[in-house]
């Protein structure tokens, strides 16, 4: 690839055109759309259904064994407006994870952090650093940056989650790095209770000051969906409202979960909806209860419990519950507030 040339009809302009590629410069007065009154957003307003990503799951989960998969039978959902890219939006990848019965994923670790969601079933296990995290349906569980995870499938029944990774945000920042777990058979542990749980998953009590772990993320890697269930309730009867956000924190600090993901639940009353309103970055959303439409942009998609949805930068949204609607979303915006860059406003 070389340089772009510009061309001009005036011969000696353009003979200077020709210099300046040859030298692998650009003339800025030729170059347009750098700087736009608002943001230029290629992803796409998109959903994909559950019934869909259910069904292709198990297909994929009787043709292709998990070590052909390089290690994870993940289907990623690929933004239209991202000219093939396997990312929901422009900064996140999103995807459904179906996991066979008795099946393992083996571990391994990256600089890309993950979360996972549980749309469906119980009885996987995530251990990250060696830490056993159950995982069942409505459960937030983390795999921080660098951290090693495994997941193995424990029930006679599959398991399906939805993935998100920070991966193209790191891969812009050219930082991703990856490693194998150790390929010694590792003790495939189970715990009712996870050590994070242990120590930071009590509510109003943490371990005094100096014998807190501080890591640049939450030290409690599991948030329990009987636990988000009561605060939105508790939170919906306090305020009275037809709608509650609660953001899920790091319990140490009060701050985002992990450095590039905030993650927040949402329930909607039924017959009611949430404000419309508009926000920087970008976010992925999943259904966890309940039915209604997401409004996004120009789109009004119906959805039902585990549909996945890509929400882009700057673009209106909203949700409007049949029944009580329950949601699930995270988005790369600890990473624009850190930088000074996230704006969020609420349309009439
Ligand atoms: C990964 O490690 C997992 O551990 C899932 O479950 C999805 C997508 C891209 C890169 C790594 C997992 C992934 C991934």
């Amino acid at each position: 690839m070389s340089t772009r040339r510009f061309e001009t009809p005036d011969p000696e302009l353009d003979l200077l055109y020709r210099d300046l590629a040859d030298q692998d410069l650009q003339p800025l007065w030729e170059l347009k759309g750098l700087l736009t009154p608002t943001p230029t957003v290629r992803s796409v307003p998109h959903r994909w259904t559950a019934k869909e990503l259910r069904a292709l799951g198990e297909r994929a989960g009787h043709l292709v064994p998990i070590d052909r998969g390089g290690d994870r039978r993940v289907l990623a959902c690929a933004n239209p407006g991202l000219d093939g890219a396997p990312y929901a939006v422009s900064t996140l990848w999103a995807a459904a994870q179906y996991l066979g019965p008795h099946e393992v994923a083996p571990a391994h670790r990256h600089t890309p952090a993950a979360l996972r969601f549980v749309l469906e079933g119980t009885g996987v296990w995530t251990l990250v650093d060696g830490d056993p995290l159950a995982m069942s349906a409505g459960d937030l569980i983390l795999t921080p940056s660098w951290s090693f995870h495994e997941h193995h499938n424990t029930a006679d029944q599959p398991m399906l989650w939805m993935d998100v990774l920070d991966l193209p945000m790191v891969a812009a920042l050219e930082a991703v790095f990856f490693e194998e777990g150790p390929s010694e058979e590792v003790e495939r542990l189970t715990a009712t209770v996870s050590d994070s749980e242990r120590r930071y998953g009590n509510p109003g009590l943490l371990p005094p000051p100096g014998l807190r772990a501080r890591p640049r993320h939450s030290p409690l890697l599991a948030y329990r969906w009987a636990d988000t269930d009561l605060a939105l309730s508790r939170r919906l009867d306090a305020t009275g409202a037809e709608f509650a956000t609660l953001a899920y924190v790091d319990p140490t600090r009060g701050t985002d979960v992990m450095p590039t993901m905030r993650c927040e639940a949402h329930r909607v009353r039924g017959g009611s909806r949430s404000p419309l309103v508009r926000q920087t970055g970008s976010r992925i959303a999943t259904v966890f209860r309940g039915s209604g439409v997401a409004v996004v942009g120009e789109h009004r998609f119906d959805v039902a419990p585990g549909d996945i949805l890509a929400i882009p930068s700057w673009t209106p949204w909203r949700l409007e519950a049949h029944d009580p609607l329950d949601v699930f979303s995270t988005s790369d915006a600890p990473v624009l507030d850190a930088l000074g860059l996230y704006r969020e406003e609420e349309l009439s």
